[in-house]
C-alpha cells in the first residue's frame, strides 16, 4: 500500500526563522528547557542568527508576545517555554490554563506552528525531571516538533 500521497516532515531544515519566547518564572527550569531547544535547533539546521529570543515575566504572559511574533510575519515557527509548578499556588490554574488556551489560540489563528513547551507540573522535582533528566528535556523535545512541523506546513 503505497499508493496514498504521503505528507511529512524531515527532521533537519534550511533557512527557518524561529522565534522563542521564554517566562523568567521558575528560571532554574526554564533556562534548561532554553539551552535543549537551541541545541536541537541548531542540530537540526537553523542557524543561530536566525533565532530571536523574547524573555517575559511569566507563563502567562507568553502567548502575548508569541501572537504578536506570529502577526509580524518574520517567522516559520515559534516554540513557548515556561514552568508552571503548582506547589502551593491557587494561582497554578489560571496561569496554567490561560497559557495553554493563548498559545492554541496563537497557532490556529496564525496558521503557524507554535509548539507549547510549557511544563506544568504539580511540584519542583517533576519539573526538573523533564528539564534534561529522568524524563528528557522538554525544550530539546520542542525544537524537533517545531522543524518537523514547519517542514509539514510548506508542504501543505
Ligand atoms: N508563572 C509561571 O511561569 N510559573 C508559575 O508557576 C507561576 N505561578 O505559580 O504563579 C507563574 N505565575 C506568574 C504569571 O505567569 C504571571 O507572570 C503573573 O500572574 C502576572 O501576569
Amino acid at each position: 500500500m503505497t499508493d496514498y500521497r504521503l505528507i511529512e516532515g524531515k527532521l533537519s531544515i534550511e533557512g527557518a526563522k524561529v522565534g522563542i519566547a521564554v517566562a523568567r518564572f521558575n528560571a532554574f527550569v526554564v533556562e534548561s528547557l532554553l539551552a535543549g531547544a537551541l541545541d536541537t535547533l541548531r542540530r537540526g539546521g537553523v542557524d543561530v542568527a536566525d533565532i530571536t529570543v523574547v524573555r517575559v515575566p511569566g507563563a502567562f504572559e507568553l502567548p502575548l508576545v508569541l501572537d504578536k511574533m506570529a502577526a509580524s510575519g518574520d517567522y516559520d515557527g515559534l516554540i513557548a517555554l515556561g514552568a508552571v509548578i503548582r506547589g502551593s499556588t491557587t494561582h497554578y490554574e489560571a496561569v496554567a490554563d490561560g497559557c495553554n488556551k493563548g498559545l492554541a489560540q496563537v497557532s490556529l489563528e496564525h496558521s503557524l506552528p507554535v509548539i507549547n513547551a510549557v511544563l506544568t507540573t504539580e511540584n519542583i522535582e517533576q519539573a526538573i525531571e523533564r528539564a534534561g533528566s529522568k524524563a528528557g528535556n522538554k525544550g530539546s523535545e520542542a525544537g524537533g516538533v517545531l522543524i518537523e512541523m514547519i517542514n509539514v506546513v510548506r508542504q501543505l
